[in-house]
């Protein structure tokens, strides 16, 4: 068999639906064999979208998401998307070419060392050098992509090695179960949450896993212990709940932080690094109780006492059928804290001010998205906003990234989204900064068919680091910049441009867009000139009335 009809057949054995990329010529082996495959190809306009849309495959599914490029400067457009993946903990595999290895006439031409660029972006990066290894190697990158903690790996098919004949079997993955907690230390947890006086549950990333999710659901109903998410664990149980105590999305001087320094003990569930530290520890302060697939990374503001490694979701499932509910919990300061969050997430849902507020804007979305509806948020002030005010129904609705938090990815995510989920609402949400940097994907959303609502935050600036740099005390410069007329601009695409005059348009609005098929661009302007008095003060001097 040819090795390039070797690698699709190794691809296809693992269930690869979609491969998202733009082929160079040292992939065209390879891209013929895709053509005779059950996969589709789905052709971008910049690898950097292509592999963004992999590992949002990957996110959502929890199978690699897979992405293809050339070799040079198609695999250096990588870059971006493969830290994004291994940061955020997403499964994807990126395939690359690469010149013939055996005999080459070209000198250098094109040639960058991808291996190793990947080493450092990635948890396992391979050039393909013998064709009998093919099967091996795909197996190999999709059980690293897939095991816990989830990531980016790369494998470098070079011209030559695609073209050769081989015989070696399929691989098949091995029956296996993850490890679980050992018994020991689910009692000495159940113990120490028994005898606390005022639990805390956090909610962080690697807790977004279906089962976790259940797991979670039944542990919470059991015990009654209020809980918190971070931003990545936004969703993962119902933030609708009467126990929900808000979102870390502030690093300090919220509500939320409130009861965090009251508590003295938090459960921390899928706790991760690449997120900003939703609390800090300190020696005279609450306990914690560790709960991941891995045991804790030791830093000066973490450091657990107990920790309960292993599966998650068995962990918590052993919890639940153990801790019950005690007399000695005392829970009526976090009730306190709950009605005041709940009172200020209130406010402004229905300003009337143009241009827009955060916060009406943010209320507005949240009207129109149906429980399992997913917003794709780029990376910019609303981030905040979204992450604090958006109550997440159900899990994998927000896909938002806290971990490398690059701009550019709202677009391609929310098209790899409407992919997996045909028959869910599917929205980007983007700075007017973040939507350019990958704006050429309304060409592929319509070449696709896809039905998309892109909502562009309109404020002629890098909102968000002009917040920082006033709250910093500098002077106002260097952020600003003008756009393209965004309804033109979406036009000339073929897409449906629609531009917000007046606060309320937005509502009906994005109502008829979520009607209607194709591909609907909304540009809205947004007023973020109250974002550093409410954000940075108001929520700070209320919180501390409590
Ligand atoms: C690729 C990338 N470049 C730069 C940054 C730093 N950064 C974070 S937010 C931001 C501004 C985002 O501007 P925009 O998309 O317009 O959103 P806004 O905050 O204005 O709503 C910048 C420059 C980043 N996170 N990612
Ligand atoms: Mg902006």
């Amino acid at each position: 068999m040819k090795a390039s009809d070797q690698f699709v057949n190794a691809l296809e054995h693992e269930g690869v639906k979609y491969i998202f990329g733009i082929p160079g010529e040292e992939n065209l082996d390879l891209l013929d064999s895709l053509r005779k495959s059950t996969i589709r190809v789905i052709i971008t306009r910049h690898e950097q979208a292509a592999g963004f849309m992999a590992a949002t495959y990957g996110r959502l599914t929890g199978k690699p998401g897979v992405c293809l490029s050339t070799l040079g400067p198609g695999a250096t457009n990588l870059v971006t998307p493969a830290a994004f993946g291994q940061l955020g903990g997403m499964p994807m595999v990126m395939i690359t070419g690469q010149k013939p290895i055996k005999s080459s006439k070209q000198g250098h031409f094109q040639i960058v060392n991808i291996v190793d660029m990947m080493r450092p972006l990635t948890k396992f990066t391979h050039q393909i050098v013998s064709s009998d290894n093919i099967a091996s190697r795909v197996r190999e990158a999709f059980r690293q992509a897939t095991e816990e903690r989830p990531g980016a790996v790369h494998l470098e098919l070079p011209e030559d090695i695609a073209r050769e004949q081989t015989n070696a079997p399929i691989r098949e993955a091995s029956r296996v179960r993850r490890p679980i907690a050992e018994q020991k230390s689910i009692r000495m947890a159940t113990e120490m949450i028994q005898q606390s006086r005022h639990p805390l549950l956090l909610i962080g990333s690697a807790a977004n896993r279906k089962t976790t999710c259940r797991m979670l659901r039944l542990f919470i109903d059991r015990t009654g212990i209020p809980f918190f998410s971070t931003q990545m664990g936004k969703g993962v149980v119902d933030e609708r709940d009467p126990l929900y105590l808000g979102n870390a999305a502030l690093s300090d001087g919220d509500f939320l932080h409130r009861a965090i320094d009251y508590a003295d003990l938090i459960i921390n569930v899928g706790h991760d690094v690449v997120e900003k530290p939703p609390f800090l520890m300190a020696e005279d302060r609450q306990h914690v109780i560790h709960i991941n697939f891995t045991s804790a990374e030791v830093d000066p503001v973490y450091f657990p006492q107990v920790e309960v490694v292993g599966d998650i979701a068995n962990s918590i499932w052993q919890l639940a059928e153990n801790v019950g509910r005690q007399s000695n919990w005392d829970f009526g300061f976090f009730d306190q804290v709950r009605h005041c969050l709940e009172e200020q997430l209130a406010e402004g849902k229905d300003d009337p001010r143009f241009p827009i507020l955060p916060q009406r804007l943010v209320a507005d979305v949240r009207r129109v998205m149906p429980p399992d509806g997913i917003i794709a948020l780029d990376n910019g002030l609303y981030k905040i906003w979204f992450a604090r005010n958006y109550r997440a129904y159900q899990t994998n609705t927000v896909l938002l990234d806290n971990a490398l938090a690059s701009m550019g990815a709202g677009l391609p995510s929310a098209i790899a989204a409407r992919l997996v989920y045909p028959e869910k609402r599917v929205m980007a949400v983007c700075g007017d900064g973040g939507f350019m940097m990958n704006s050429q994907e309304l060409e592929t959303a319509l070449r696709l068919n896809t039905n998309l609502v892109v909502l562009i935050l309109h404020d002629d600036a890098y909102g968000m680091i002009k917040w920082k740099q006033s709250h910093m005390g500098f002077e106002d410069f260097g952020l600003d910049f003008g756009n393209p007329d965004f309804v033109k601009y979406a036009e000339s695409y073929g897409a449906c441009g629609h531009r917000i005059e007046k606060a309320e348009q937005l509502l009906p609005c994005l109502e008829n867009c979520h009607r209607r098929t194709g591909v609907h661009v909304i540009d809205v302007p947004v007023d973020y000139s109250e974002s550093d008095r409410v954000l940075n003060h108001e929520i700070r001097q209320k919180s501390q009335l409590l």
